[in-house]
């Protein structure tokens, strides 16, 4: 396999010039914990994974934490003499990105995956169905620039009424959206995930904790012994949580990258995606008789209309009617946000510094020598 095969492009090739003319190399970031990273890299004949620590200088830099190199990403590396040592040295711009607030910090962006082509949302028809929840992963996929799939999994547990009547509500939600009916279990349906799968594609899987998105992936890398296996080794019942994030390499080419459920609904968004995951019901008010219509007891409202014709769901509707409620809240939230910023703003150079100590001092002279 070559880097082709891992989604390297004229794009990246032309951001990369300038690292190349310092003697780095271009490389994936496969898995990452802020300490050390997975990097697949071009060897003698194949991909080999080196292990990179980031530069001070890459630290320093980021201004936050969606500017340090995340899983999917492309980044510079420096490999020392002995060719065991990789440094960081710059990340390249990205392509698409997903991301969203963070957990436990709700004002910080988190980056969940980098140069993606596809994000799977996976749920199913029973108790993990949530339209608002769809509605929310909607509209950072369609910040993220990445085609949205969405899968009902487990069809093996609901009838195909359930499984159906679900797969049409999500599809009348985004129209712009693939909708499958799977099962991890029969292997329903999972032959059809191939098809995003063309070598240098990587798909991204995201969905709430327990939906079965690593033993759908597991029975797509053809590890069957993962889907028994989903009971925990070492304490011999449970199941396996995904704990990382990592890009996986398919044997027939494209790319995976698991994430660990996500437990928290409300995410990072902003007024303009937010409008957009509405944008179909926006040209639909257009209809309506009077410019002003509040689309409730108005008369000739085109929004009453779909309601009553089944075009447009009741839930969808209200929570069209509740989007500048939820703008106003955003707004407010920004606002903290930047007051917290303004406050931090002083403190932030003294503990960028303090926890630099912390990561390892010696990196800066590794960086200073890869430099030269
Ligand atoms: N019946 C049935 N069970 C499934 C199916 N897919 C997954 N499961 C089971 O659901 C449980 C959770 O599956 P995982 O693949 O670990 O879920 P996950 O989405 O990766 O969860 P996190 O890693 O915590 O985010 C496991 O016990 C699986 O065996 C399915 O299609 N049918
Ligand atoms: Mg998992
Ligand atoms: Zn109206």
């Amino acid at each position: 396999m070559t880097l082709t095969d891992l989604g390297w492009n004229e794009g990246f090739a032309a951001n990369f010039a300038p690292y190349q003319a310092k003697g780095w190399q271009p490389g994936r970031l496969v898995r990452g914990n802020r300490i050390t990273y997975g990097v697949l890299v071009a060897g003698a004949d194949d991909l080999i994974e080196v292990e990179a620590t980031l530069s001070g200088k890459v630290f320093h830099q980021a201004e936050a934490n969606s500017d340090l190199p995340a899983v999917g990403d492309w980044v510079a590396l420096a490999v020392d003499a002995t060719g065991k040592a990789a440094t960081i040295q710059a990340c390249l711009p990205r392509q698409s990105c997903l991301s969203r607030r963070a957990v436990g910090d709700s004002e910080r962006e988190q980056v969940i995956a980098a140069n993606i082509s596809t994000v799977i949302v996976v749920t199913d028809a029973g108790a993990d169905f949530n339209v608002r929840r769809l509605e929310r992963f909607f509209s950072i996929i369609a910040r993220s620039g990445a085609k949205a799939v969405v899968l009902l999994n487990k069809a093996d547990l609901f009838s195909d009424t359930k499984n159906l009547r679900a797969a049409r509500t999500v599809a009348k939600l985004q129209t712009a959206a693939d909708v499958h009916v799977t099962s991890a279990k029969t292997r329903k349906g999972l032959a059809l995930i191939k098809g995003y799968l063309a070598p240098g594609q990587t798909i991204a899987f995201i969905g709430s904790s327990g939906v079965g998105k690593s033993a759908i992936i597991n029975r797509l890398l053809g590890d069957d012994s993962q889907w028994t296996g989903s009971v925990n080794e070492i304490t011999g019942k449970g199941r396996h949580t995904t704990t990382a994030r990592e890009l996986m390499l398919l044997p027939g080419g494209g790319m995976i990258i698991d994430n660990p459920g996500i437990k928290e609904v409300q995410m990072w968004t902003d007024e303009r995606t937010l409008r957009e995951s509405f944008s179909d019901i926006a040209r639909l008010a257009a209809g309506c008789e009077f410019a002003d219509c509040k689309h409730g007891t108005d008369a000739g409202c085109a929004l009453r209309a779909a309601l009553a014709k089944g075009t447009l769901s009741p839930e969808r509707l209200q929570a069209y009617l509740d989007m500048d409620a939820e703008i106003k809240q955003l707004e407010t939230r920004r606002q903290e946000r930047k007051a917290i910023l303004e406050r931090q703003g002083k403190l932030k150079q003294r503990e960028k510094s303090k926890e630099w100590v912390q990561f390892g001092g010696e990196r800066e002279d590794e960086y200073k020598n890869a430099g030269k």
